[in-house]
């Protein structure tokens, strides 16, 4: 259950602190090697290569948002926070993909196709060149994960292409489906081509069950179970309006047991095991990496030493 002293988004950051801890031991292996290169400019490659594995433990995890529209994607987005950040109304509004990332002010602008950034005002014409619009906010979690709520697929209207997804950088994602006509077969479609590295960290939300009685919850949650649950880590069934009003407005729970029952402390427990797991994976990739760099220069040392 979550700690009343801190806010629900800590759970986007599980296990940073273990790959703190490592990146910290190799900036003061990359400090020495600096000090040393002097008398050593051979080192110049294994500096560079210790940085690049820095650049990558420190790259923020990006999760997102996707499904059809009016999914509640934008809520659940919202619900990881624990803050109404995005705008959510019943008609499709997320027209463009939007990042949320970390700034230390709060800015919004607009990302174009060939990478200029343009400060989004309200008199900004929506325009097609638009790859997505950046929010910065200081919120200290979005250091490791910044979150990329996609607009909704299959609208015939504002309908967002499924392959213009992955133009963006997307290390995980969040599957939203709605209760009533949950996971279906043009879902299933749409997700079983969304890249297998993507895949390998998805989770399902079932969102609205508020508005399924108890029994046809439990139809759809069995059904789920088989025709669902084996493509995803795990699946979470979210009443997302009720778990939004248990919080305070800083993001903390304060109404224990509707927080639990809208089905959002799961929710969260699910992403904080899917953090953990990928920051697990990636530090066990830099480790073995600095190995890599420690083995060659061990090799050139006794090639030197041999010669
Ligand atoms: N009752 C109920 N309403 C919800 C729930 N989740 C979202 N809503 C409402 O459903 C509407 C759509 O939610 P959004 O989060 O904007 O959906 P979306 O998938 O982002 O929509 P698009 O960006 O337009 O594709 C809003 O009015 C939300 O307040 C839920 O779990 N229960
Ligand atoms: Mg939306």
């Amino acid at each position: 259950m979550k700690n009343h002293s801190e806010s629900v988004s800590t759970s986007l950051n599980r296990g940073q602190g273990v790959c703190e801890h490592f990146l910290y031991k190799l900036s003061r292996v990359s400090t020495d090697l600096t000090g040393a290169q002097r008398e050593l400019p051979d080192l110049a490659a294994a500096i560079r290569a210790i940085r690049r594995t820095e650049r990558l433990l420190r790259r923020p995890i990006q999760l997102a948002l996707i499904g059809e529209s009016n999914s509640g994607k934008s809520t659940v987005a919202n619900l990881l926070l624990g803050v109404n950040i995005l705008p959510t109304l019943q008609i499709a509004n997320t027209r463009v993909p939007t990042l949320i990332c970390h700034g230390l002010e709060p800015a919004v602008a607009a990302v174009m196709d060939n990478g200029e950034t343009l400060p989004l005002a309200s008199k900004t014409p929506t325009s097609d060149k638009i790859s997505y619009v950046r929010v910065k906010l200081p919120v200290a979690v979005l250091r490791a994960c910044e979150i990329l709520d996609f607009p909704g697929l299959s609208d015939p209207l504002l309908g967002y292409e499924s392959a213009s997804m992955f133009s963006h950088r997307i290390d995980a994602a969040i599957w939203c489906t709605f209760s009533t006509q949950a996971w279906k077969e043009s879902e299933a479609l749409v997700w079983r081509n969304v890249p297998a590295r993507i895949r390998e960290y998805g989770l399902l939300a079932l969102t609205n069950k508020d508005r399924l009685n108890a029994k046809q919850l439990a139809k759809v949650k069995a059904r789920l179970e088989q025709v669902a649950r084996p493509d995803f880590q795990d699946v979470a069934c979210l009443a997302s309006l009720d778990a939004l009003k248990a919080l305070n407005g800083d993001g903390h729970v304060q109404e224990d047991d509707a927080w639990r029952n809208s089905g959002a402390a799961d929710l969260h427990e699910q992403v904080g095991r899917l953090m953990l797991e990928m920051r697990l994976r990636r530090l066990r990739k830099a480790q073995s990496l600095i190995g890599k760099i420690a083995g060659n220069a061990l090799d050139r040392f006794d090639t030197a030493l041999a010669g």
